[in-house]
């Protein structure tokens, strides 16, 4: 049997390359090689203020970037974790083996809650929870997430490994996929931050949906660090973000990019930037137009039986452990 990796995106806000580089790249190019459930969390965008109409249409958009993305319904399950109630269901046995403490040290937790603490969602607090369930529901082996997800992986072995040690072996305990470059693309304006969906400032983030000249726009006015010199930097990150983008969309080598840059200025480099990845996303968002509501339906019916399947063996095992398999065995 084909080894298992699962990842997901939140319906919230746009998808950006960040969102592209760090995770939906990868997930296509590994899904040729693993058996792979790829899940659109609409559950976890339950914990963002969003209107019930909007939360379903970005739903829809979500899986339509995936799609674009390359991931082929064909070969990988793509689906919507409110289809499978499995999720909520482990997700509450999860709750009893997890600790308070574990979750008030989450950052991404800390980051959201800020100093509204005592005001803050349940679901916020919970979400790394159901995130744990997502993978282990699964059987995952490897999941494919950016840096900002190291963490709730962290905690899903740990969960996993107290569930096995106190009920015997139930979950495989899965390994996180990051990938060494791209892993935690900045933010344009702002190169001490993440470029994030949930961010107010639209000028931070180049969306997948962004037309050419908003993508022009954006790169222009992107923050840029002292000195002059092109080339791959760590103590210079706004450059080395910028050249890092460059990278993983035209698929050239560190050397061939710095070699182009040679002698060159900031301006030159934000403006081939900005036709690169104009050159990436002309046929991305073509793809992503190209998909009908007729054929997402059909991959949602198709993904949604796939992935109850597997949510329903493991439950039935769960169920089984802890002892309330009850009437519905
Ligand atoms: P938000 O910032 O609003 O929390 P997000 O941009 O992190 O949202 P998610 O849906 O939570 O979006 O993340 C989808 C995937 O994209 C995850 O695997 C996440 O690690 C990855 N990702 C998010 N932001 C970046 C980034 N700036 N660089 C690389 N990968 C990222
Ligand atoms: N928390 C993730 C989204 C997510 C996820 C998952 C990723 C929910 N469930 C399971 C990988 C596996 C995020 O990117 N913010």
């Amino acid at each position: 049997m084909r080894k298992r990796i699962f990842s997901g995106a939140q319906p919230t806000g746009n998808l950006h390359i960040g969102n592209y580089i760090g995770a939906l790249r990868n997930w296509a190019a590994l899904q040729h090689e693993y058996d792979s459930f790829f899940c659109v969390v609409n559950l976890h965008a339950l914990t963002a203020t969003q209107d019930p109409k909007t939360r379903r249409e970005k739903t829809r958009e979500v899986a339509r970037l995936y799609l674009a993305a390359g991931i082929d319904p064909k070969v990988s399950t793509v689906f919507v974790q409110s289809d499978v109630p499995e999720h909520t269901e482990l997700t509450w046995i999860l709750n009893c083996v997890t600790r308070m403490g574990e979750l008030e040290r989450m950052t991404q937790f800390k980051e959201k809650a800020r100093k509204q603490r005592e005001n803050a969602g349940v679901g916020l607090f919970d979400y790394p929870v159901l995130m744990a369930a997502d993978i282990l529901l699964y059987q995952t082996e490897l999941v494919p997430v950016g840096q900002d997800q190291k963490q709730h992986l962290e905690l899903t072995r740990d969960i996993a490994m107290r569930f096995n040690r106190d009920y015997g072996e139930t979950f495989r305990v899965p390994e996180p996929f990051i990938s060494k470059v791209g892993a935690r693309i900045l933010a344009l304006d702002n190169p001490e931050k993440k470029m994030s969906k949930s961010d107010e400032n639209v000028n931070g983030s180049i969306y997948l949906t962004d037309d050419a000249d908003t993508i022009r726009r954006k790169f222009k006015r992107a923050v840029t660090d002292s000195g002059t010199e092109i080339r791959f930097d760590e103590t210079r990150p706004a450059i080395t973000n910028l050249l890092t983008i460059y990278q993983l969309l035209t698929g050239r080598t560190r050397e061939e990019i710095e070699a182009h840059f040679e002698g060159k200025g900031y301006a030159q480099l934000k403006s081939d930037l900005a036709e690169a990845t104009v050159e990436f996303l002309t046929p991305f968002q073509e793809r992503f137009r190209g998909i009908s509501d007729e054929e997402l339906d059909r991959i949602f019916a198709a993904g949604r039986e796939r992935a109850s399947e597997v949510a329903r063996a493991t439950m039935k095992d769960v169920r089984e452990r802890v002892g309330i398999e009850g009437a519905r065995i």
